[in-house]
């Protein structure tokens, strides 16, 4: 986890291919608006706004075999997001990547397992999504490869064309957890048992709340001198917190559930990367979405809810009329 002495490096990915939503590419935007950045300086933070990713032009020829739309341009995408990620991380940067829908995270977390293999360490993987995103070209009913990103970075075959040079270090399925699932699909429910990747549902988490399926992760982390990349969807939080994103799924987490997740993970002291995704501007109310991931981004660097300090909120406003 950063301290106050690491630099926090923000990208924005305003990739929204992934997606037939449009609207993800003011993600970033919003979230610089939403005063991200402000909040974590105040917080004592040094940052460093790296600005906004520009895709590498698309291969027309580039095709993969089966239902992915957008390939050639999830590609170029691809290698322009893990040159990004690269650099920030050789510039000792704790990496913020600010979304963009979900199939930046093919290009983040490849950059990232990379780094850690050349430390010699694991990357682990907190997936916290209504969705697993674990479909491949050839079980995507959709075609949408926000939905493909985790199967993507865990090597799985009919994705490994994406990657340019191909794929050094993909993720071990089984360290990828995922907290507030609730909308699988029929194939991809197939795959994710065969893989073993710890799929932690919203059933689970009404019954046993989201500290114990944490703490596995952490203890896994630990055991393991793992680093910790942490994924958040915005629709992993109930629609009803978090209007602003294409693929809304009732029953999600919860604001203390998501602040929880967050504290837990800040007193770990293991994350050592974030991506914050799939925010549509376009569909928010007030900003009232953007200001949730601020304040959830603070409360993992360290902010207590404590210590929040009260927002005079815009969608106040509602009461006058
Ligand atoms: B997200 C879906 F069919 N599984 O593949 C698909 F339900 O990044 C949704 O988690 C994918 O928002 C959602 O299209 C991708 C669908
Ligand atoms: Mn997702
Ligand atoms: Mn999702
Ligand atoms: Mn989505």
């Amino acid at each position: 986890m950063a301290n106050q002495q690491q630099t926090i490096g923000l990208l924005g990915i305003p990739l929204q291919d992934g997606t037939h939503e449009k609207g993800c590419l003011m993600g970033p935007d919003a979230l610089r608006t939403a005063g991200l950045i402000q909040t974590l300086q105040s917080m004592g933070f040094q940052s460093r706004d790296y600005g906004n990713v520009r895709p590498q032009n698309a291969d027309d020829a580039f095709r993969l075999s089966g239902n992915a739309l957008n390939a050639s341009e999830i590609a170029g995408w691809t290698r322009a997001i893990q040159a990004k990620a690269a650099q920030m991380l050789q510039d000792n940067c704790f990496p913020l990547f600010m979304g963009g829908d979900h199939a930046l995270s093919i290009g983040t977390v490849a950059a990232l397992a990379e780094h850690a293999n050349g430390q010699d360490r694991p990357l682990y993987v907190l997936w916290l999504d209504a969705h697993p995103d674990f479909n491949s070209p050839g079980t995507s009913e959709s075609g949408n490869m926000h939905g493909m990103s985790v199967a993507a970075f865990c090597g799985l075959p009919e994705l490994s064309d994406l990657f340019e040079p191909k794929l050094n270090c993909p993720v071990d399925p089984t360290h990828v957890h995922m907290i507030g699932i609730r909308s699988v699909d029929a194939e991809e429910r197939v795959q994710l048992k065969k893989h073993q990747v710890h799929v932690n549902d919203m059933r689970l988490i009404d019954e046993i709340g989201v500290m114990k399926p944490l703490q596995r992760l952490i203890d896994d982390v630990k055991a393991n001198n793992g680093l910790l990349h942490v994924s958040l969807d915005v629709d992993f939080l109930d629609p009803s917190i978090a209007p602003a994103v294409g693929t809304t799924v009732p029953g999600g987490a919860t604001f203390r559930e998501a602040h929880l997740i967050m504290e837990l993970l800040h007193e770990s002291g293991l994350v050592t990367s974030l991506d914050i995704v799939e925010l549509n501007p376009f569909l928010d109310e007030r900003g009232k979405t953007a200001e949730l991931l601020t304040d959830l981004a603070a409360s993992l660097f360290g902010r207590k809810i404590f210590d929040r300090p009260t927002r005079h909120h815009r969608n106040t406003m509602d009461r006058h009329h």
